[in-house]
């Protein structure tokens, strides 16, 4: 057969075979494309047969020859092409996306309550000029109990039953430590100290419904010439109408706190029954809510503040209880289990 016509036939054939590809088939495609257009494929077998040809006829023949491959390497292209589209087709209806399904919802958090009230209670210390301190969490035996008048071997140590890092270091089990921080570095002569500090304190108790090893409490402190339980009870009635109500009153009823002298429990008249009696006071009609007191002269001194010149007063509360007080929540073990369906409802 004449070069020119296998080449015919070659083009033909190869077309029709493409032709009649199935449009899934890329193995069988490139199968074709090594045995058509390959090193040693058809074509390039026949352009072996050129040398045979005269000098006249190999120019035209040889064109003829790259013709046939331009419109084969298209042609293949095309088919890859086909089965491209076919792959993408077959893949989008194996996934069976349904564009009209709701999207998923993505869960968003808020603000945890015990956040809010910090902040609710910072505000309003803020208001009144105090200063907002942050203490540590892993404190020195020193700060922790005995700068608060609590020596090695004081029996009112049992009442903060501890974890211990080491000998002198331990997780702080209340945030009064922060009051002989500040009182070291206060400087008396610009002005009486004012502060609020809150934070998390750990204690080994037991976990139950209204204790937990680790809870928030917020200390307060003030000291200054004439500061008098007068101040004390003001400041803590003020506070007790802003997070529990404006007809809200305070009784103070005496306590031990060796940090503290005289030391007080405070109650807030109940918010529930207004103080007739009720499932949240316990029929009683009050509310315990903080401990507080004068600060005693010996905490002073140790410090270095002449406490015949100053005095103050200091509290401490639970933030825990007091968001348990005002939202009704039963169990402390609710703040930290991180259920975005409790968390949301304090929005
Ligand atoms: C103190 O911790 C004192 N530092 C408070 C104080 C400061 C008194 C300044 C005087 C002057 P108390 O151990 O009572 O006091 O704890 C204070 C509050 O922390 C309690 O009223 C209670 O609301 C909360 N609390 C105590 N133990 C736990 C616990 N295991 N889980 C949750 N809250 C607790």
């Amino acid at each position: 057969m004449e070069l020119q016509e296998r080449l015919e036939d070659l083009k033909n054939s190869t077309q029709a075979k493409l032709a009649k590809m199935r449009g899934d088939n890329a193995k069988e495609l490139q199968e074709l494309r090594v045995q058509v257009l390959g090193k040693k494929g058809s074509l390039t077998e026949l352009l072996q047969g050129l040398k045979e040809l005269s000098a006249e006829a190999r120019p035209i023949v040889g064109k003829q020859v790259n013709e046939v491959r331009d419109v084969l390497t298209k042609a293949f292209e095309e088919q890859a092409k086909i089965i491209e589209a076919a792959k993408i087709q077959a893949q989008l209806e194996s996934e069976s996306l349904d564009v009209t399904l709701p999207g998923r919802q993505i869960k968003l958090g808020s603000r945890h309550i015990l956040s809010q009230i910090s902040e609710e209670i910072e505000d309003i210390f803020l208001g009144m000029g105090y200063q907002i301190v942050d203490g540590l969490e892993v404190e020195e035996d020193y700060y922790n109990f005995e700068r608060m008048n609590l020596p090695k071997d004081h029996p009112a140590r049992d009442m903060q039953d501890t974890f211990y890092i080491s000998q002198d270091i331990l997780l702080r089990t209340h945030t009064s430590p922060v009051q002989a921080r500040t009182l070291d570095s206060h400087d008396f002569s610009e002005g009486p100290l004012k502060m609020i500090s809150p934070g998390r304190v750990f204690r080994r108790d037991t976990d139950d419904a209204t204790h937990s090893h680790q809870f928030h409490q917020i200390e307060g402190l003030v000291v200054g010439e004439q500061i008098s339980m007068g101040d004390l009870k003001g400041t803590l009635e003020l506070i007790s109408q802003k997070m529990f109500g404006q007809d809200r009153r305070i009784r103070l009823r005496p306590s031990y706190f060796p940090f503290t002298e005289p030391s007080v429990e405070v109650d807030v008249s109940c918010f529930k029954c207004g103080g007739e009696g009720c499932n949240v006071c316990k029929k009683t009609g009050w509310i315990e809510i903080l401990g507080a007191g004068m600060v005693h002269p010996s905490v002073l001194e140790m410090s270095g503040v002449d406490a015949e010149k100053y005095s103050g007063f200091a509290f401490g509360l639970g933030q825990e209880r007091i968001a348990m007080l005002r939202y009704g929540i039963n169990d402390i073990r609710d703040f930290y289990q991180g259920d975005i369906r409790f968390i949301q409802q304090f929005k």
